[in-house]
């Protein structure tokens, strides 16, 4: 049976064209304009922030916390909707402005591993047992500002205690090479899995993989993507697509390069990705330039485009792609595949 994907994006994929040169050039929407937009889509899931799920979650007692994040459970359980999974906002706040899992700041460290357990607790109103770290200001500006190897172990300490607190839950770490930072000490899928094994229970954290973060390390995301199956460790999937090593682009999947979403999707089915529940997600942004009544597209198309390359993948001719192969001949095999991507 060919795999059916199901598909989920983020609230923040509704994002308003700020930049760090300029402001919104699209008004705010509500959240449920945002879960109305998702359900129109024909989505099945949203992953969510832990304060995309409870705004203002540092000023919220915790009875607060699980009493607002019971009544949006109920909201997407009227609409149908899954959440995927749930993750920390740990780079926004005061307390995490020099990181926060390895804040040189005790007090800091602290709030993190807090706002942590928060966010399992959650995860488990919301019903998932997936909870997502992107360490986002886990690295330095200044190399000599902050011990590299306590930092990892802080890293694995505090996941140790989210471990503790919650036996359920899985944990799957966002790596991402730079931006914020100059350097994260968490950069590709190889530390995300050797950190696993410094935690009490590595078999409980595994990965999530973002196409554009993968090519901002220099790396091809479809090896990436395979490098964490071979592992069973490719928990989640955010694809989205970035032109070369600059600013953070979120763009769409397959806009920039589309013979590298083709060879994504290529891994994903010969591997089954989705059939043990995963989502395919897209972690994309529109364009600034993009009008309030074009803002669900950059969603639609990477939809659109993935669905067109599983298409792809399906009618590649493997047989004929293996001859090519056991004749060393990767040049044809290399024209093949430009062939058969630009065959309408
Ligand atoms: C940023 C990340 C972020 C995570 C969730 O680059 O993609 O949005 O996906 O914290
Ligand atoms: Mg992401």
């Amino acid at each position: 049976m060919p795999q059916k994907y199901q598909f989920c994006f983020g609230p923040w994929n509704f994002s308003e064209g700020s930049d760090p040169y300029g402001p919104i050039t699209r008004q705010p929407q509500t959240f449920d304009w945002k879960l109305a937009q998702l359900k129109k889509l024909g989505f099945d899931a949203m992953m969510f922030h832990d304060d995309d799920a409870v705004p203002d979650i540092d000023n919220k007692s915790e009875a607060q916390i699980l009493k607002e994040a019971r009544e949006l459970k109920k909201k997407l359980d009227g609409e149908g909707i899954a959440a995927e999974m749930v993750a920390p906002r740990l780079w926004f706040s005061p307390n995490t402005i020099d990181g926060a899992y390895t804040s040189n700041n005790p007090k800091h460290r602290q709030y993190a591993i807090d706002r942590s357990l928060r966010t399992i607790d959650i995860a488990r109103v919301l019903d998932t047992d997936l909870i997502v770290l992107w360490l986002a200001r886990e690295g330095t500006y200044v190399r000599e500002s902050k011990n590299a190897r306590r930092s990892v172990e802080y890293i694995a300490q505090a996941i140790d205690k989210m471990l503790a607190y919650d036996k359920k839950i899985r944990i799957a770490i966002e790596p991402k090479p730079n931006e914020p930072m100059d350097h994260a000490y968490v950069p590709t899928i190889g530390h995300v899995l050797a950190l696993a094994h410094l935690t009490r229970d590595p078999k409980r954290v595994g990965a999530l993989i973002e196409s554009a973060h993968c090519i901002l390390a220099g790396l091809d995301a479809s090896d990436e993507i395979a490098f964490a199956m071979a592992f069973n460790k490719l928990w989640s999937l955010h694809l989205n697509d970035q032109n070369g090593l600059k600013y953070d682009q979120d763009k769409p999947f397959g806009s920039a390069n589309l013979r590298s979403a083709f060879d994504q999707v290529r891994v994903l089915e010969q591997n089954k990705f989705g059939s043990r529940g995963e989502y395919v997600n897209f972690d994309v942004h529109p364009f600034r330039t993009t009008k309030p009544e074009h803002w669900l597209a950059h969603l639609d198309n990477s939809r659109r485009t993935f669905l067109k390359l599983v298409d792809k993948v399906r009618s590649f001719n493997e047989a004929k792609a293996s001859q090519m192969i056991a004749d060393r001949n990767y040049q044809a095999l290399d024209q093949y595949v430009i062939e058969h991507l630009l065959k309408g």
